[in-house]
This record gives structure tokens, sequence and C-alpha cells, in this order.
């Protein structure tokens, strides 16, 4: 496939957009075209907010093996420098395709997965690069995908929304809104049926919400009790709407009480009350084999995908989600609490640049795709 032909109209002009500027903030105040309020926290409760959730995270963090908090942040940092780098090979043609980065929202999949055993399940849409490293795939395996080369998780025929790997237990990867989350019930379902222990995490965004999809499979979710937690990322954003303008409800843990199912509200920039709500939740799953509906509320510092202008929210709301970057949140607390000095730091994120690229390398290195392998695993 010609590199050029499916590629994102995403360089030069729109990636000088602040939302697609990870961690740079615009010059020029982007208009809010839909002249409504895009989100309900001002500058000075996001400060306050970082401080309470500071606090929060100190206390917790005695609680936790220091060994434990130490790969919790190297994931995140890992998360982070492997999208920067996915968004720096975009722009010069080596990735082709969607692109959908996570930048911003790495506590959610991290505070999550690393809750698991390794023989659950998980399942989501199509911003899932992160997820799937957690999960298990090599960065090299992943970069390789996003390359689209025979060395991918799928053998370079899925690209950057169709990470996949049954071994380790991440069923995708999924580019229809909300298809997931009736392909997790059933993977539930199957658990429940053939007996095991095993639970089932289903990411969705708060877009998927609005679909007959999410409404069906949480009625059958709690009618057959079946062991799945729901977790609707809500980054406040479907594309270019925001949740206000197209949610009539914005609470979405309330939603749960439709159909009798437990439900938590999360703040998705601490990582460590992510995992603790899932821990609650995994809990809930396993033993009374009974499902959950988290809803984490977070914030995507990048566009929804590499060509996305961003000309739908300001340069200071971005600003002030960067304030409370879960990453900085996490370091200051670690920092705080006498568990990790810079140097620990510094160690961490130099792991994490050489593992970048060595996925980068071995991408580079690794070969397209066969052309016999156009009619292998199709199953049209
Ligand atoms: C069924 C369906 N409708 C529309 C789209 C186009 N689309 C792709 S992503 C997206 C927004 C989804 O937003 P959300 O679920 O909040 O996830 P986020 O991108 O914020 O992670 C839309 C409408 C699609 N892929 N599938
Ligand atoms: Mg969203």
């Amino acid at each position: 496939m010609p590199k050029t032909a499916t590629r994102q109209k995403a360089e030069t002009k729109t990636n000088k957009s602040s939302t697609n500027g990870a961690f740079k903030t615009a010059s020029k105040t982007n208009a809010n075209t839909n002249g409504q309020a895009t989100d309900s926290i001002a500058p000075k409760m996001a400060s306050a907010e970082h401080k309470q959730r500071k606090q929060a995270q100190k206390s917790s963090i005695k609680n936790i093996k220091p060994e434990l908090l130490k790969e919790m942040l190297y994931q995140m940092v890992l998360g982070r420098i492997f999208e920067q780098k996915c968004a720096e090979v975009y722009r010069i043609g080596k990735i082709g395709g969607f692109c959908h980065l996570y930048i911003g929202q790495e506590a959610v999949g991290i505070g999550t997965i690393m809750a698991l055993r390794p023989d659950d399940l998980v399942i989501t849409a199509y911003r899932d690069h992160v997820q799937a490293m957690v999960k298990g795939i090599t960065p090299e395996a992943v970069m390789a995908e996003l390359y689209g080369r025979a060395g991918g998780n799928v053998g370079g025929k899925g690209g950057s929304m169709h990470m996949f790997s049954k071994e380790l237990g991440f069923y995708g990867g999924h580019g229809i809104v909300g298809g997931q989350i009736g392909v997790g019930t059933g993977m539930a379902y199957a658990q429940k049926y053939k007996g095991t222990d095993q639970v089932t995490l289903c990411f969705f965004g708060e877009a998927a919400v609005n679909q007959g999809m999410f409404h069906e499979s949480l009625n059958m979710a709690q009618l057959w009790k079946l062991p799945v937690i729901f977790i609707c990322e809500n980054n406040q954003y479907g594309m270019g709407t925001s949740q206000a303008r197209a949610m009539s409800m914005s609470n979405i843990a309330d939603k749960a009480a439709a159909f009798g199912m437990a439900s938590e509200f999360v703040d998705g920039m601490d990582v460590l009350a992510v995992r603790a709500a899932t821990e609650r939740a995994i809990e809930r799953a396993r033993k009374d084999g009974s499902p959950t509906l988290l809803e984490v509320r977070c914030y995507r510092f990048m566009g929804h995908s590499m060509s996305d202008p961003g000309k739908y929210r300001t340069s200071e709301e971005i600003k002030k989600y960067q304030e409370r970057d879960p990453i900085f949140l996490f370091k200051e607390s670690l920092k705080e609490a006498k568990v990790f000095d810079e140097k620990d730091f510094e160690e961490i994120e130099v792991r994490a640049k050489e593992a970048t690229q060595k996925a980068v390398d071995f991408a580079e290195q690794s070969p397209f795709p066969d052309e016999k392998e156009l009619f292998t695993d199709v199953l049209a």
C-alpha cells in the first residue's frame, strides 16, 4: 500500500495548532467555535484539585510497594515518550493511516490494566497503543505495527487502531465507536460460561455512551451478572464535539443506576485513585461475578487524531489540564513522600527513551508484509 495514500492531512499547518503540540501551548487562543463553555473546572479549581490529589496520593503511596510504584511510573513515562515519538515519526511520513494518541490519559490505562491478573482480558477502542503495551505487547511490536511492518503484533496489517494479541488477552483495538462494548460483554459472558474467574476490562470513550450498544450491553451484563468492568474514559470530547453539546446528562457514572449496576466516578489524572477503584471493581467481578461502570474523567492533551486542527477548544483550557498532568502529579507525590528522587526519575526516563528508540529501530528494520499476506486472515 503506498504509504501516503491513507495518510491523514496532518502535516504542517494543522500540527502547529495547540492541541497537536504536546506540552506546547499555542501563542494564539483558538476560538471556541460552539460559543459554549466546554468544561466546568476554573483554573483556580484545577490547582486546588491538583493539591488535593497530591495529598491523597501521598497517603496511598505508603500502602504500595516501591517496586510497583516504580513500574507504574515507568509505564506512564514510557507511554508518554513512546507516543511523542509516534507523533514525530508520523509527521515525517513513517506511519500511515489514522493515529490517535493517548497523551494525557496515561493514568487511566496504567491504573486499570496494572491492577489485573495476567490472564484477565482487555478490549478497547482505537486509542490503543499504550494500553497494548501495558498488557504486555512489546514496544517493538506496537511500533512495527504502526509502521505497517511484518514485525508488528498483527503482522503490519492492522496499523494504529488494531493492536491485538490473543495470547496476552488483548482483544483490540476497534475503530467502530462503541462496537467493542458488545464484544467485551460477550467476552465476559464466555468467561462465565466456561466457569473461569477471569475478568474483562472494556474501555470506551464518553461519546460511545450515547449509542444503543452501551445501554444494551450494560443491561445484559447486569441481568446475567457478567464479570466485566466498563471503563468510560471521559476525556470530554468526541472528536471536536464537547460532551456538553452531545449528552443530556453529563454524569456518566449515574447512568449505571438505570441498570442497577455498581458504579464509581474517578479522577483520571490520579493513577492511584484509578487503581483503587479498579481493584474494588475487580473484587466485585471476580468474587460476585458482577459488573461495574467506572467513569474516569480525564483529558487528552493532543488532538483527536493526528489530523485534528483543534479549533474547538482554547489553549487556556488545555493549559489548565496540563497543569494537572498525571505524570507530573505522580512524580511530585512520589518525591514529596520521599519514595524516589530526581535520580530515580532520570533513570526511568532514560530507560523509557531507550525502549522507544529500540522500538523505532526494530520497526525501521522490519520488512513490509509479503504480498501473499493479502489473502491470509481474511474472513469476508
Ligand atoms: C459508529 C461510529 N460512528 C462514528 C465514528 C467516527 N468517530 C471516530 S472517533 C469518534 C469520536 C469518539 O469519541 P469518544 O468515544 O469520546 O472517544 P475518544 O476519541 O475521545 O477517545 C467518532 C464520532 C466511528 N468511528 N464509528
Ligand atoms: Mg472522548
